[in-house]
């Protein structure tokens, strides 16, 4: 008897699954793998249904002989201990980001005289439909507020990039990369940068742009994605102001809000000493992260304490000590910020700071020191890396440029050649 493979990352089986299995039949007996968690998050989207659901799931649909663990996005594992006879797929993986993962399995099957066998992917109403309610399943607050502590106990480090706006959202939740080892990547999840969020009105980045105004970006944002959100809350202003915010992005279904212990008119961190930037107390800030914490509703908002010693060029030791008060006070992570180009200083941080607490998440903004890596960090505990103004600082000397051009030459057709076509701004949304 023969063996044929599939692998799931589904939550919902649907027509096309079915088809899948049926097609296998034909040609022996049907082992299905079950993606695991930590690949799924990077491959496709994050599961609502967990590991074990999804396998007991799998194995009682007809015709399934049994059903194994599948970790590796690429195959090797499970075509290493099963060597199937088959390995088959929708051909949706023909094309696309997912035609690297087709091209490596063939090559391992065909090492020992295994095949790939595509099937026609069905896309019809009911899949149209399962996709929708998983979308909704997943942009659903309360699913959505959980879902930082989930990533960050099931993943190295969570990837959070920069949003304002419903279509900087938009291309935090859809681009998809192959990396150079053929990986699939993607980020994990969204930072509503103060800096962004008000440099897209136009204002500067001192609590000017009001709480109102912030709510209204982040709705923008919930109405269109699905990734968890980590919401910048500057100094998190009076404690008897910050409870309510708490609740209302706890309403809202964001993961957590981050405030850093500066007190009156907070400045943009980058300019460091540059201007006068006053540092909170330890204590009065210690009974903000409290009164937060006793005012939240649910268990999965989180506040995390940013610390500027580093920028206000306090010292390591301050920087420390207040990440042990913070830590005491509530606070469920701690973000510390540098502007210097290199990271030595966060390192120490991360390295000292880990001695003491294995635990507590530890949140970085490499902006200036930006040469370091995802996997740098993550040697050094870190759980969160926020790229924290990269699409704005991306797309405005983009717009200034254009913006130049028409005015030199009187015309539009010079810029042309670097502008998104007509068709595809139009489609870019997808229609509901
Ligand atoms: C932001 O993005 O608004 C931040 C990070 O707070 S920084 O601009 O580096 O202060
Ligand atoms: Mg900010």
């Amino acid at each position: 008897m023969k063996t044929v493979y599939t692998c799931f990352a589904t939550d919902v089986i649907h027509a096309g699954h079915l088809n899948i299995i049926n097609e296998a039949q034909k040609y022996g007996r049907v082992v299905v793998g079950c993606l695991s968690d930590r690949a799924s998050i990077r491959y496709n989207r994050f599961p609502t249904v967990s590991e074990d659901k999804r396998i007991e799931m799998y194995g009682e649909i007809e015709g399934v002989d049994s059903v194994i663990l599948q970790n590796d996005m690429f195959y090797e594992d499970v075509i290493e201990s099963l060597h199937p006879d088959y390995v088959i797929h929708g051909d949706n993986w023909v094309k696309g980001p997912e035609s690297s993962i087709r091209a490596h399995v063939i090559e391992l099957v065909s090492a020992y005289g295994g095949e790939v066998i595509d099937v026609p992917y069905t896309f019809n109403e009911d899949v149209k439909k399962v996709d929708m309610q998983i979308k909704e399943k997943l942009s659903m607050p309360e699913y959505r507020r959980k879902r930082l502590r989930q990533l960050i106990s099931m993943t190295d480090i969570v990837k959070a990039m920069e949003a304002h706006s419903g279509l900087t959202g938009l291309s935090v939740e859809k681009t998809v990369v192959e990396g150079e080892n053929g990986m699939l990547d993607q980020f994990d999840a969204m930072w509503i940068s103060s800096l962004c969020d008000s440099t897209a009105k136009g204002k500067p980045d001192i609590e000017l742009v009001d709480m109102t105004s912030r709510f209204r970006t982040i709705e923008d944002i919930t109405e269109v994605t699905t990734k968890p959100i980590i919401f910048d809350g500057d100094t998190g202003g009076l404690a008897e102001h910050f409870v309510y915010t708490v609740r209302t992005l706890e309403r809202l279904g964001v993961s957590a809000v981050i405030i850093e212990d500066k007190t009156g008119l907070k400045k943009n961190s980058l300019f460091g000493t540059e201007v006068e930037q006053t540092q909170a107390d330890i204590e009065d800030f210690s009974a903000k992260i409290r009164a937060g914490k006793k005012a939240q509703l649910t268990d999965d908002f989180m506040i995390i304490a940013r610390i500027e010693s580093l920028i206000l060029e306090r010292g390591m030791e301050d920087a420390l000590k207040r990440a042990e008060a913070f830590v005491a006070a509530g606070a469920d992570g701690i973000m510390i910020h540098s502007r210097r180009k290199t990271p030595d200083e966060i390192l120490e941080f991360c390295d000292r700071f880990r001695e003491k607490d294995k635990t507590t998440p530890i949140v970085v903004v490499p902006s200036s020191y930006n040469t370091i890596t995802e996997n740098e960090l993550v040697a050094h505990g870190v759980n969160i890396v926020i790229y924290a103004n990269q699409l704005t600082r991306a797309a405005f000397p983009a717009m200034q440029k254009t913006a130049e051009d028409i005015l030199r030459y009187h015309r539009a057709k010079e810029v042309d050649d670097r502008l998104m076509s007509i068709k595809d701004i139009i489609t870019l949304i997808d229609e509901i």
